[in-house]
């Protein structure tokens, strides 16, 4: 397609740029990390959406490439915010079932961490459950590859895909991130705490972190504090943004 020929391109035209949102430590209140979101510059279409190009992109296998780019960029960044003085923030960043099961992803984070020296304790990785249904030992085999390097693997979206709970325990997984419809549901509907609570304990109970994705109220917020959700990310507290505006957000931030 045309827009399979445009991504090439794209790389090669510097159109592409990574924004970051912040995830906050719901107890304490500060900045625990970030997560990095593609966003694609179009010269002629403007800003083209994730969702249209990604799929393209994993259909055609083009997606490979554009993940190596995501975790140089991301790796670049911070190695430019280490330079720029800011506290070390974590960048998670979200890959593709084919990045996992091509099963070169672990040699790539190990060279690219040491081409801009950065320790992989400041990288994570976002997979979804949906992934694990492809070639599942291969997917299991690169995911503790990169997690005997230090990368912290978390679970997208948790709750929405199909999948069994079988998998968290043979999954190297370090977080859970809540899907934000369920969080959504906390102040719409009167049983709407049943499955964050739910999905809280779990990670409790398996050792992991918690992260509610989307929330957008403080009511949301307060909601996840009281059932001890670890951390949080949303328009309550941040949205995607460029990486100069996430320097000053982080340093303003308690
Ligand atoms: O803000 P948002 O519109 O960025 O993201 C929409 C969707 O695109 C989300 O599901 C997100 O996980 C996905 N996405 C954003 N950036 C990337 C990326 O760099 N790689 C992949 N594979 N998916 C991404
Ligand atoms: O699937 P993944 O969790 O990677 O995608 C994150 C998506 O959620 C991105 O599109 C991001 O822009 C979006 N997002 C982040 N915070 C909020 C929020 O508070 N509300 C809504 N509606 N979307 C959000
Ligand atoms: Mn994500
Ligand atoms: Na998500």
């Amino acid at each position: 397609s045309s827009i399979e020929r445009d991504l090439q391109r794209a790389i090669e035209q510097h159109e592409f740029e990574l924004h970051f949102q912040p995830k906050i430590d719901l107890a304490k209140g500060t900045v625990a990390g970030s997560e990095a979101l593609l966003r694609w510059r179009h010269p002629e279409r403007g800003f083209v959406p994730p969702w249209a190009f990604i799929p393209v992109a994993e259909h055609s296998g083009f997606v490979c490439e554009l993940t190596h780019w995501v975790i140089n960029e991301a790796c670049r960044q911070i190695k430019a915010w280490r330079e720029a003085g800011l506290p070390p923030i974590s960048v998670a960043v979200n890959v593709s079932a084919a990045d996992l099961v091509n099963g070169d992803l672990s040699d790539f984070v190990a060279n690219t961490l040491v081409t801009h020296g950065v320790s992989p304790r400041q990288l994570e990785i976002e997979v979804t459950e949906s992934m694990v249904m492809h070639d599942v030992e291969t997917v299991i085999a690169t995911l503790r590859r990169l997690r005997s390097m230090g990368i912290a693997i978390s679970i997208d979206d948790f709750g929405t895909g199909y999948s069994s709970l079988a998998y968290l325990k043979r999954f190297p997984v370090k977080c859970l991130k809540i899907d934000r419809s369920f969080v959504d549901d906390l102040d719409r509907t009167s049983d709407g705490q049943a499955i964050p609570k739910l999905i809280v304990d779990l990670a409790r109970s398996l050792g992991v972190k918690v992260v509610a994705e989307g929330v957008e109220t403080v009511r949301q917020a307060e909601r996840l504090i009281d059932m001890g959700c670890d951390e949080a990310q949303g328009y309550y507290f941040g949205r995607p943004m460029p990486a100069e505006d996430f320097s000053a957000y982080v340093m303003q931030a308690p």
